[in-house]
This record gives C-alpha cells, sequence and structure tokens, in this order.
C-alpha cells in the first residue's frame, strides 16, 4: 500500500513515497526541489506556479519509478494563503509570511480589539504575520486583490486545488490564521468582520483524512496518469510533523525542528486561559481531534540566514565545516533571545547577532563558529524556557523531550539540548512531517485505527537517537547568564 506525500517547507520541498507492510513502513524519497521566495521591490512572494510545477513533476517521477500511489497528500508552512477570484484564477502571487509590509498590524488590531478577545475566539499565539494581520493590512491598503477576491485558501489547499479543481479549506491550517474558533467549529465571524473581509470567501473546513477530490484529468492525461484520489491531510507542517512524534506516552513533549523550533504537547481540547495568552502559546489544531499546544521558537532560520549573509560575501561555508568549527569555538561567551523581534525579518542575522551582544555588554561575536555556536546555544537554552512553560501550562511533567524534523541531523544541536533541559533527547523521524502526511492518509484509508497505531508503526519503523544530558551544572549556570541577559534585552518572548 503506497502514498505519496508531498511536504514543503520555507527552504525546500520533497515528494516521498510511503509503503506500509507487514514488516512497518518504508519511505522513498521521489523529488527533492528548492523553494526559493521571490523578492519584487519591497514585497516577497511565495513561487506558487513553481511549486505547482514540481509537484507535477513529482507526479511524472512516481511514474517513472513505476508506482501507483492509492493517495496523495500535501502539507506546509502555515498562515500564508492565495485569493481566487470569479472564475476561479489565482489573483497574484501568495505573499511571504516574512514580508516587512505586514509589520505593526499585529499591535494596531489588539488595540481595536484586546489580544484578550482574540485569543479568547481562537486560541492562536499572536505572531506578527498571522493571516489575520495580513488580511487586515490587504484591506488597509486598499489592497485590489481582495477587491476581487471570491475565496480564500491556504497554500497546501491552493495546490491541492490546482490538482483537483475542488477548492476546500483545510482545519489544521485554517487554525494558524487566527480568524477560526474552535469553539464554534468554524471562521470566526466576528474577527472576519472587524478586519472587513467578506466572510463568503471562507469555505467550508474538512477535518484531517477527508478525501478531497481526484487529480484533474488534464492533468491526469499529460502525464498519462491513473486517477488519484487527493487527501486533506493535515495539511499544516506542524500538525502532520506532531502525528509522526514516536511517543509511547500520551503526556508527552515534543520540538518539531526545521526553519522554525516549534515546541510544546498534545491535548484533546484547546488551552485557552489567561496563562497561555500571557506566555504567548497557541492551540493549533492537529489530526484525530487533537490540539497543540506550543510555542514558535525562531529556530535553525538564524543559522540559515546567516549561511546565506556569509554566502552572499563570499564566505560560503558547509553546515557539517560551520559545525565543527561551532564545536571547537569556547563555550557561552555571546547568548541572546533567539526570539528577539531583530530575527524576524530576512538579513544579515550576523550583524543582528553582534548588534545584541554589543547592547548588552557581551563578547561579540565576529567568526562563523563563535556566531554558530552562539546561535545553537541559544536556541538550546530558549528550549528549556519553553519547556518549563509547557509544563507549567499543561500542568504535565516530561520524562524527555522528543524531536523531530530535518533539524535534527544537527547532533550538534540535540546534545546541546538534552544538556540544557537536563533530560533526554530522543530524536527521529527527520522526515516528521512527510510521514505524519502519509500516517493521516493511512487513517483515512483505515490501515491505520488511529492516530496511536500511526505512532507505534513509526516507533517500530525509524530509528531514534537518545542523547542523554551532560555537562549539567555548566548548562544551568549558562541558563541563570541567558535568563539576566534575555530578561534586560526584552521582556518575555
Ligand atoms: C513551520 C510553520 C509554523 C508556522 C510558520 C509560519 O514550518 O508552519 O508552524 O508558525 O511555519
Amino acid at each position: 500500500m503506497s502514498v505519496l506525500a508531498y511536504d514543503l517547507g520555507a527552504g525546500s520541498g520533497r515528494a516521498i513515497l510511503g509503503h506500509l507492510n507487514d514488516r512497518g513502513m518504508e519511505t522513498r524519497e521521489i523529488h527533492r526541489f528548492k523553494n526559493e521566495p521571490v523578492k519584487v521591490g519591497e514585497r516577497m512572494h511565495w513561487d506558487i506556479l513553481r511549486l505547482h510545477h514540481e509537484v507535477l513533476q513529482g507526479l511524472t517521477l512516481v511514474k517513472q519509478h513505476g508506482e501507483v500511489p492509492e493517495s496523495l497528500g500535501i502539507d506546509s508552512w502555515g498562515v500564508d494563503f492565495g485569493l481566487l477570484g470569479s472564475g476561479g484564477e489565482l489573483l497574484g502571487n501568495p505573499y511571504h509570511y516574512r514580508d516587512i509590509q505586514f509589520n505593526g498590524m499585529m499591535d494596531q488590531i489588539c488595540q481595536e480589539v484586546s489580544a484578550k478577545r482574540i485569543f479568547e475566539r481562537t486560541g492562536i499565539q499572536f505572531l506578527p504575520f498571522n493571516t489575520l494581520y495580513q488580511l487586515a493590512v490587504l484591506k488597509r491598503s486598499a489592497s485590489p486583490l481582495l477587491r476581487e477576491a471570491e475565496r480564500f485558501l491556504m497554500i497546501p489547499d491552493l495546490l491541492r486545488y490546482f490538482l483537483t479543481g475542488e477548492a476546500v479549506n483545510e482545519f489544521t491550517n485554517a487554525t494558524t490564521t487566527q480568524l477560526y474558533n474552535p469553539m464554534l467549529a468554524e471562521w470566526d465571524g466576528e474577527l472576519l468582520d472587524h478586519i472587513g473581509v467578506s466572510r463568503q470567501c471562507f469555505g467550508e473546513v474538512v477535518m484531517p483524512g477527508t478525501s478531497v477530490g481526484q487529480l484533474r484529468s488534464s492533468i491526469r492525461h499529460e502525464l498519462g496518469l491513473a486517477s488519484i484520489p487527493v487527501i486533506a491531510v493535515a495539511e499544516h507542517d506542524t500538525g502532520s510533523a506532531v502525528v509522526a512524534v514516536p511517543a509511547t506516552e500520551r503526556a508527552f513533549a515534543y520540538l518539531s525542528c526545521g526553519t522554525w523550533s516549534l515546541m510544546g504537547t498534545e491535548l484533546n481540547q484547546p488551552a485557552i486561559s489567561a496563562e497561555s495568552l500571557a506566555l504567548n502559546f497557541t492551540n493549533e489544531g492537529g489530526a484525530g481531534g487533537t490540539y497543540r499546544l506550543l510555542k514558535n521558537i525562531m529556530g535553525l532560520w538564524i543559522l540559515q540566514e546567516s549561511m546565506r549573509q556569509w554566502e552572499r560575501e563570499g564566505k560560503g561555508i558547509s553546515y557539517a565545516a560551520l559545525l565543527a568549527k561551532a564545536e571547537a569555538t569556547p563555550p557561552f561567551a555571546s547568548l541572546f533571545d533567539p526570539d528577539d523581534d531583530l530575527f524576524l525579518p530576512a538579513g544579515d542575522m550576523t550583524e543582528r547577532i553582534r548588534q545584541y551582544c554589543r547592547n548588552t555588554g557581551q563578547v561579540v561575536p565576529e567568526d562563523q563558529g563563535s556566531i554558530a555556536r552562539a546561535i545553537l546555544e541559544s536556541l538550546a537554552l530558549k528550549y528549556r524556557r519553553v519547556l518549563e512553560w509547557t509544563e507549567q501550562l499543561s500542568g504535565q511533567s516530561f520524562h524527555g523531550l522528543h524531536m523531530v524534523g530535518g533539524g535534527i541531523q544537527n547532533q550538534l544541536l540535540c546534545q546541546w539540548t538534552a544538556n540544557s533541559i537536563g533530560k533526554p533527547v530522543w530524536a527521529g523521524p527527520a522526515e516528521g512531517s512527510a510521514i505524519g502526511n502519509m500516517a493521516v492518509q493511512w487513517m483515512a484509508s483505515g490501515a491505520f485505527k488511529d492516530i496511536w497505531e500511526a505512532r507505534r508503526v513509526i516507533r517500530d519503523s525509524f530509528p531514534v537517537a537518545e542523547y542523554e544530558p551532560q555537562d549539567r551544572s555548566v548548562w544551568a549556570e549558562a541558563y541563570e547568564r541567558f535568563m539576566r541577559i534575555t530578561a534586560a534585552a526584552s521582556p518575555v518572548s
């Protein structure tokens, strides 16, 4: 039984085939491609037509491998969207959530509608690029896109629409907009009315596992393919990644580690309280009736963007060489809060880190090893902070931390995370989102009874590396210093 999963990250995408048999699950990467945002003037866009092209390319390669998947599903990053006009044509190129045009709108909307009210209605954390604020910016700048729009689709909804011709919104990704009300189980009319965006654009929201059409006949003919059902999986990549956490215990903590680091726990209902609002945690919808109480941490974006900066300066370095340099650099010289607003927009992270360190009277990291070390140590220390908050908010205590996603290939980060939290880290699988995407397809076909059966098979099918905490007292001391520095530079973030 094979299924095809497309997992699109902020930097790259992949098409992976999954096979399920008596021995468990196996995966085979069919296609990997870049996902490079394109800047036009000040605007930053996703190259959505190129992504559609790569999705089709994946289908061609699947056929060349002689495979006929039973179904396919697409997951991607959250919050971003496309708008369809009359006749179902895409209006414009979707914006990238890091486009600076969205800066400032969150504070404005929070002044108009209190943060408390927005949180009570959605349970979603305040991130300046949430769809709510993106749409408010378009509306208030009188964007012709919104005047013409008849249909709102998130990125995977849109790619799925290109494949099938069916325009349907999927639940997990809908929750990331901060416009979905989980208590009412529908789009939040009050918030939509406040920003003046027509409710008519927002369609029925389907749950992960819903079959939402077949490949369009034009695609089937062009590529010479049989009809393939397209499933709305947990289309938010974090939602898919958490399905793939190979936990045995019901109360578990995870860190989905890619461009972003998403840390939290899984619950059966949203935890919407004054405390979760104060700590700016989110309650994103998941597969199988679950919710993710979690917090976004800026993640490896800072390292990736530093590497792009060195590339631009003609000092490009490989990931492996950089990590070797980081390891050979003295520890804890320069610490910073990865979630400081400074680090959100694209640009020269190395200079921003130096600026932060200058402002906080620390050693200013100059060479590549020192910068990489500062980033990885600061992330590991921030993970401890957020894990403690997760325990506090959920009333649970965790024996260790499950790490999934491409970031676990960074063994230094996994080890330092274990050192920082003082608990074991269980790292795997690396292709968490694609595997969770497949698992929901198999839940839809009945091959898996539920999410827990999927997790058992995933645990038996993929290696998990264990990292035991080391150097406990040195890390505890560094944590105290990290807390002092970050509290002085920026209050709770
Ligand atoms: C991670 C992610 C995250 C969102 C961000 C925009 O890829 O989906 O959950 O907050 O991208």
